[in-house]
């Protein structure tokens, strides 16, 4: 497109030109800066604004809602106070509403914001009186809630005493009844608007076949938004209330799923008995295997408030009448053995319970007690709400430090209290007696002193949980040994998880389960664990194809620098790419290429010219080509060791019988470009065995440089870290036999054949395949190296389109057999041999 000098773009006038010109950047960057201040001003204005209006402005007033039990002396329950409508209720009503509205004057923050009481029903009071269920209004600004809450708290501790013991001031209300205890929760404070009317209160009179309660609409409907619901069971006097929840679904996303109460901000208490809240929001399902509560007394509020947020399908609980002959729990226990449990356990246990177990058992013996089940109120150290008592030690919370209590005694008392507050499932404890001398009779007695069956030990599972049963094992057959002496089932092995807890059950293995990984070392580790920027196997191949490159710790797995650091990728040499920080990953790299591009073996193909310029044919003097070679540079070849061998008839150690052609295509016709050399010396791998064809390597020194071109040149060395993995295709070319016992090729052959797992291939061979030997093949049979092949290359190609030698033909058992490998010497093994000897 054509740009006019019009068409330009216009900028702003500057006062001076130059210098708007020279720092262009400048004046952007003040603009842009004034711009943030400016913004950061208002949004700091907008949020202090908000805040004020919202915490800070003394006229906004919310109202609060708390409901709660108050217990009053001094009186005795009549019948009449179950029937609201009664004038007897109407006016114990009035006095318990009285006595509220002095607790509250005894505070200036309750006494200033309170507005109005209810009272809703009466129950039995504990030992005598009567216990009022009120609901409480208080209206007060917003930044005074926690002021409140903290009030009623307080209100709540001191409730248990005595209300005389306060102190109060002022001459006695002859009208008035003693406060025994006072409990209450405040209703979602995101609710504080809402008030529980009295038209949405059901009061239901247990008889004696229970029934049920659910959420409106359950289960077909989810509950409707800003509800507020109250339920009120009131059950015979001397009865408790109990409530079972058979379903309770009322939000999807809470981290912990269990009841919470308003009145403390922590999460995991569990409610009172006497006050269920269910709040949407706050309050989830309960997947658990029960959510039961039963009241102190003989009436329950269960209130159900939901916001305008999405809805659930809400609950359906049972509710039922118990006699309240469970306070006095706990019985003399004289038996060798036993149980005991909380009060209607599994069921949460009621507020306010005192027990006693006097457990005796025969004189010699001491006693044993184990906790099968433990939740009592929450963790701590002095245990000052509910708790379990064992001879003066108190538990309580759910995390206990053992599982076990000995008693070293005949005796043993214990007792439980839970105090009027929150509630919790309890506990169930089995005891035993025991000889002292013999803790676990016709048992395995483990570290930890639980007793456990003998059949139980050395079963590869850690019954006695500090794994002492799995100890100092002889294994069953169906087991292995690990490392540190545990036995574990053999099926477990090499799964990617470590069973042993040493690692031992993952090593070792040919393949993993369910999807593990296999290091290169024969580990499992889990999949998960792979470019984690750790070296999980422990020879850094689980890092070796990631994405960053390591520096890790050496192993014959990682590759070596030249400053000796070692590195995770895989096969990082001569791939183009610089991972090393000295570069000598990348350093004599003119191989495996070609430099520049124009252009049987049994089952195999007329090669291209040029196609293989590593590809030698070794010629006896006289007799023409007997084994193949590959080109390493100008002046040394490598070959097989059984190629140089003498035996009666032949002398082939001796260099001045060889020959090698270079960059030939066709046995017997020479090119331009063909070189033939004569060769000044042999060097044989000292440990070639013609046994078995170990170290089947040697090295052969030109008599004279021969020129690289595209013709001939070298291939690529492996480093001994270097990765030929199994199903990896392969090359092999030479100008051995193209079928088994057939005659040599004249064209240089090319088959494609494909590396064999080790393991495989030695279940597949007659003869013994050695770590210093490759396997590599078409196991259909018809695609082999054969006889003349030998020496030859086993080529692969890398990614980047780098050939490195993999392998030396070396021998087989026949030629492009079904269910037969061709057997190379495995080059990576001979790295510093080679080097050693010709300086490679
Ligand atoms: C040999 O005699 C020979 N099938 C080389 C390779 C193989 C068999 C024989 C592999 O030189």
């Amino acid at each position: 497109m054509d740009a006019s000098p019009d068409q330009s773009s216009h900028f702003l006038e500057s006062p001076d030109k130059n210098e708007v010109e020279k720092t262009p950047g400048r004046s952007r960057k003040m603009l842009l800066s004034l711009g943030l201040v400016a913004g950061a001003a208002v949004l700091a204005l907008a949020t202090g604004l908000l805040v004020w209006h919202f915490h800070l402005r003394r006229d906004v007033r919310v109202n609060r809602v708390y409901v709660g039990s108050i217990g009053l002396k001094d009186v005795s329950f009549e019948a009449a106070y179950e029937d609201p409508s009664s004038s007897e209720f109407q006016r114990m009503a009035r006095v318990a509403a009285k006595e509220l509205e002095l607790l509250y004057s005894r505070d200036s923050v309750l006494n200033r914001y309170f507005r109005t009481s209810r009272i809703q029903a009466f129950s039995e009071g504990d030992h005598e009186g009567v216990v009022a269920y009120y609901h409480s209004e208080f209206e007060l600004p917003v930044f005074q809630q926690t002021s409140l809450d903290e009030a009623i708290r307080t209100l709540e501790s001191s409730g248990e005493k005595p209300q005389e013991l306060k102190g109060r001031k002022g001459p006695r209300n002859p009208n008035s009844v003693g406060v025994s205890s006072v409990q209450s929760g405040a209703l979602d404070p995101r609710l504080s608007r809402t008030s529980v009317s009295e038209e949405s209160s059901t009061r239901i009179r247990i008889t004696r076949d229970g029934g049920q309660i659910q959420s409106p609409g359950f289960p077909h409907t989810p509950y409707p938004p800003n509800l507020s619901q109250q339920w009120l069971l009131q059950a015979d006097p001397q009865h408790r209330v109990k409530l079972d929840f058979h379903t309770l679904s009322l939000e999807d996303d809470c981290q912990h799923d269990f009841l919470k109460t308003t009145t403390t901000q922590q999460q995991d208490v569990p409610t009172p008995a006497d006050l269920v809240f269910l709040c949407s929001r706050r309050q989830c399902g309960y997947p658990q295997d029960s959510l039961s509560f039963l009241s102190s007394g003989s009436v329950m509020l269960l209130t159900l408030v939901t916001d305008q947020d999405k809805n659930f399908p809400g609950f359906r609980a049972l509710y039922s009448q118990v006699p309240a002959g469970a306070r006095e729990c706990g019985e003399p226990l004289l038996g060798e053995k036993g149980s005991f449990s909380s009060p209607f356990f599994p069921s949460n246990y009621p507020p306010k319970v005192s027990c006693r177990w006097d457990i005796q058992v025969s004189k010699e013996k001491f006693i044993k007690l184990e906790f099968q089940k433990f939740s009592v109120g929450s963790q701590s150290e002095t245990c000052p709400h509910d708790y379990l008592e064992v001879e003066d030690k108190r538990f309580c919370g759910s995390k206990l430090k053992s599982e076990f209590v000995i008693v070293k005694s005949s005796k043993a008392t214990v007792t439980f209290h839970s105090d009027s507050s929150y509630v919790d499932q309890g506990f169930l404890i089995r005891y035993e007696a025991f000889y002292p001398s013999d803790p676990c009779p016709e048992q395995f007695r483990c570290t930890s002193n639980l007793c456990i069956n003998t059949t139980l030990q050395c079963d590869g599972w850690n019954d006695c949980g500090d794994n002492s049963d799995e100890v100092s094992c002889v294994c069953r057959e169906s087991h292995m040994k690990c490392g540190n002496g545990l036995c574990k089932p053999r099926l477990w092995t090499c799964d990617g998880y470590d069973d042993c807890g040493d690692g031992t059950d993952e090593e070792n293995c040919e393949r993993c389960k369910d999807g593990g990984f296999l290091c290169r070392n024969g580990r499992c580790i889990s999949q998960s664990l792979k470019c984690n920027e750790q070296n999980d196997c422990g020879d850094g191949s689980d890092e070796s194809q990631c994405k960053r490159s390591l520096v890790l710790g050496c192993s014959e797995f990682t590759f070596r620098c030249a400053d000796d650091t070692c590195i995770s990728k895989i096969n990082p040499e001569c791939d183009d790419e610089q991972d090393c920080a000295d570069g000598s990953d990348e350093a004599g790299c003119s191989c495996g290429k070609r430099p520049f591009h124009t252009s049987r073996v049994v089952g195999g193909e007329v090669a291209r010219e040029g196609e293989w310029p590593w590809q030698v044919s070794l010629h006896i003097k006289g007799v023409g080509h007997v084994c193949g070679a590959s080109v390493l540079n100008n002046r040394w070849l490598l070959t097989a060791a059984h190629c140089v061998q003498d035996n009666q008839l032949k002398s082939h150690s001796q260099a001045h019988h060889w020959e090698a052609l270079l960059g030939l295509h066709a046995q017997g016709q020479t090119q331009e470009w063909t070189v033939r050399r004569g060769v000044t010396r042999i060097i044989a791998h000292r440990d070639f065995s013609s046994e078995t064809y170990d170290n089947d390597i040697a090295l052969m020194e030109l008599d004279a440089d021969v020129p690289l071109n595209q013709y001939i040149w070298p291939i690529c060395l492996p480093s001994p870290a270097h990765d030929f993995p199994a199903g990896q295709e392969a090359w092999i070319t030479g100008w051995g036999a193209t079928r088994e016992g057939g005659s040599r090729a004249t064209f240089l052959q090319k088959a494609a054949v494909r590396v064999v797992n080790a393991t495989v291939c030695s279940s597949l061979m007659e003869d013994v395949v050695t770590d210093r030997m490759l396997c590599a093949g078409v196991l259909m049979g018809g695609v082999d190296a054969c006889q003349g092949d030998s020496g030859g290359p086993l080529t692969v190609k890398s990614p980047s389109g780098r050939a490195f030698l993999a392998g030396v033909v070396s021998w087989g058992e026949g030629c492009g057999q079904k269910n037969k490998a061709g057997i190379y010497t495995r080059v990576t093994k001979f790295r510093s041999w080679i080097e050693q000897n010709c300086g490679l």
